[in-house]
């Protein structure tokens, strides 16, 4: 079996590619092979057409616990690790894949997503968790920082308050709060969340893979364009979208009152 099948299981079925972190006994926390593993399925997203939605989860009672730290015990002896090199070499290539990425990612956190994890999912572009799904910015209770783009999702998301106490604490966030703040787009039942998660990658994998695309891009380029830079934008994507075999057949569905058929051309 290759390498990357061990740590993320990957299937491709019907335009989704659903990942599932695979280290269930250290919570799926990242080792090398798994960072490598993830990265190249994410690669792999970027350049397949017949990829049109990602759909990332965890295998077993946990989503992610981050960085597995019994790759870090200092215990062991050596040289103090260089923590930066891992977010250069690893996290931060991931989080740019993810968010790069012209085509939606659902994540479906199944259980505790902890440091690094918490952050890889805040990344994804629709973020489901179970009802008892928790989110820990863990980071405190080790000396460390936020990591994984997690500085940046929390004070934009929440805003300082709520980063600052998330952060600076590391108490647990559980699904229906992170819900009801904003951090996530639902919560929903354990036993319902693979269901809703494949759902909607479903949805998604049959829809106006352009159009989901570009807006994805414009939501997040929002962030720091002017209204001016903006609209400009908007006005070029529309452009673009118009063009797309899918807005035809979208017109053309809605005019003959039945449901489109997208290509995701
Ligand atoms: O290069 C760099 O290191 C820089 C990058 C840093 C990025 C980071 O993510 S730093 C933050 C690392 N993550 C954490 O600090 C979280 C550590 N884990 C926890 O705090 C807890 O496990 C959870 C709150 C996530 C869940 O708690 P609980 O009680 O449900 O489960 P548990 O019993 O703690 O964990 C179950 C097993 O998974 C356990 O192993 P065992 O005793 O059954 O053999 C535990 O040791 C293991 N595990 C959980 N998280 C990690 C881990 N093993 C290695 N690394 C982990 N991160």
């Amino acid at each position: 079996m290759a390498q990357d099948e061990e740590t993320v299981q990957a299937t491709l079925a019907g335009g989704v590619l659903e990942l599932v972190l695979n280290r269930p006994d250290r919570l799926n926390a990242f080792n090398d092979d798994m960072h490598l593993a993830l990265r190249a399925q994410f690669e792999r997203a970027h350049a397949d057409e017949a990829v049109r939605v990602v759909l990332l989860t965890g295998a077993g009672r946990g989503f992610c616990a981050g960085q597995d730290l019994g790759d870090r015990d200092p215990r062991k002896g050596g040289p103090t690790p260089d923590l930066g090199a891992t977010l250069e070499i690893f996290y931060n290539p991931l989080i740019r894949l993810i968010r790069s990425l012209e085509k939606p990612v659902v994540c479906a956190v199944n259980g505790a997503a902890a440091g690094a994890g918490a952050n890889l999912a805040l990344a994804c572009d629709i973020v489901l968790a179970a009802k008892s799904a928790r989110f820990i910015q863990a980071f405190s209770r080790i000396g460390l920082t936020l990591d994984a783009g997690g500085s940046w999702s929390l004070a934009r998301i929440l805003g300082e308050p709520r980063a600052k106490g998330l952060a600076l604490t590391a108490e647990p966030l559980d699904a229906d709060t992170a819900a009801q703040w904003g951090l996530i787009w639902k919560a929903v039942e354990d036993a319902a969340l693979m269901d809703e998660a494949r759902a909607l990658a479903a949805k998604f994998a049959a829809g106006p893979t352009r159009g989901l695309g570009l807006t994805k891009r414009n939501i997040q380029a929002a962030a720091t364009n002017s209204l001016d830079a903006q609209l400009d934008l908007e006005r070029d994507s529309q452009r673009e979208a118009g063009h797309t075999a899918d807005y035809a057949e979208g017109v053309t569905a809605f005019l003959e009152k039945r449901a489109p058929v997208f290509k995701g051309k």
